[in-house]
């Protein structure tokens, strides 16, 4: 496996120095944060995360994410002009050494939280999901709690995008991304890149718009869209986990081989629809880390991996999910935990 780290760039405070000094990391997670989704990204722009991490002695090799614009998801009449865009960068990154790229197929939410801050009696402070709440704030007042909001929509923009997608159910849904995945994932297997979806998270539908990328049979489902290698998942252990219905140790040593990018994180149910962000071992909450990962060794598994979301801990304040200590803590977890299974396999 190689060991990965998200980093926002050069105004996120968990520099590359701090990056590189975790133990075994290799490569960062990153991607062109100064341009809008659906734009071609600049090839300067591209070398130059890749010279930044290069001198950190740190690999540029995984993106996350090249964004889909909601254009794409809708199917409309830009849809075309904008894969013909993401199919560049593609071709771009794949010049750049890039061999992974993360993206999702989420209507217009990314990840939805109910709480940022959540109190937890060691004093810690986490993430948290209580379905209740959600559904009780109203997206148009900006009530959410939305760490991976996009806040460049307007009140009018977000209005006209919500009715929009009145028009389009699940199955609509799947069209549009066919539509993407067969243009897009030939450009992916010339550039020697392995695309990588995102689950929803969480992993059902919410205010009334269509969520797919969700359990096992759709997950099925979407590998046989276009059933070559390239065509894979990010196998994220928090989002799927949230549904206690999602067998995670038997759906990934079913995907292994279409695995190519794992983000391990674990999570607490503590009610229906409701769960909280907790420290990365098994032991912490209801995810089977041990078994994820002896699963996917089993089944060949040699992808990315990156410690997901982390606590606030010992004082830290930053960026929701993304601060340095719990995730650097997960980071020497999930090297012990690969180290004894792949010795032991
Ligand atoms: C949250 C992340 C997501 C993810 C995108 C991938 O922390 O896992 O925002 O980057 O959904 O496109």
């Amino acid at each position: 496996m190689k060991l990965s780290f998200r980093w926002y760039g050069e105004s996120d405070p968990v520099t590359l120095e701090k990056i590189s000094q975790i133990p075994t990391m290799r490569s960062i997670v990153s991607a062109v944060y100064d341009v809008k989704p659906g734009s071609v990204w600049s090839e300067e722009s591209i070398q130059k995360i890749k010279t930044q991490a290069e001198e950190h002695g740190l690999v540029f090799d995984v993106v996350e994410s090249v964004p889909v614009p909601e254009d794409i998801k809708l199917g409309n009449e830009k849809a075309d002009a904008l894969i013909e865009n993401y199919c560049e960068n593609i071709r771009r990154l794949g010049k750049a050494g890039v061999k992974c790229i993360c993206y999702n197929f989420m209507p217009v939410f990314d990840w939805l939280r109910s709480e940022l801050e959540h109190q937890q009696p060691d004093g810690a402070n986490a993430l948290a999901y209580d379905e209740e709440t959600v559904l009780s704030m109203n997206p148009l007042k900006s009530e959410l709690s939305l760490p991976g909001w996009d806040s460049s929509y307007t009140k009018e923009g977000l209005r006209e995008l919500l009715n929009a997608y009145s028009k389009i159910d699940e199955e609509q849904l799947w069209k549009n991304l066919e539509k993407f995945l067969t243009r897009v994932i030939p450009v992916a297997v010339e550039s020697g890149i392995n695309m990588a979806i995102h689950p929803d998270d969480p992993p059902w539908g919410i205010f009334g718009l269509p969520r797919i990328i969700t359990n096992r049979e759709n997950l099925k489902r979407f590998l046989n869209i276009v059933p070559v290698k390239n065509n894979g998942l990010t196998f994220c252990t928090g989002s799927l986990g949230a549904n206690p219905a999602n067998d995670l140790v038997s759906m990934a040593g079913e995907f292994a081989d279409r695995i190519h990018f794992l983000h391990l994180r674990n999570i607490k149910h503590t009610g229906p629809r409701r769960f909280e962000e907790v420290g990365h071992p098994t032991a912490c909450g209801n995810v089977d880390m041990f078994g994820i990962v002896k699963a996917l060794v089993a089944g060949g598994f040699d992808g990315y991996v990156r410690p997901d979301h982390g606590r606030m801990i010992w004082g830290e304040k930053g960026r929701y999910g993304y601060g340095l200590y719990d995730r650097a803590l997960g980071a020497t977890y999930i090297a012990g935990l690969f180290e004894a299974v792949e010795k032991l396999k």
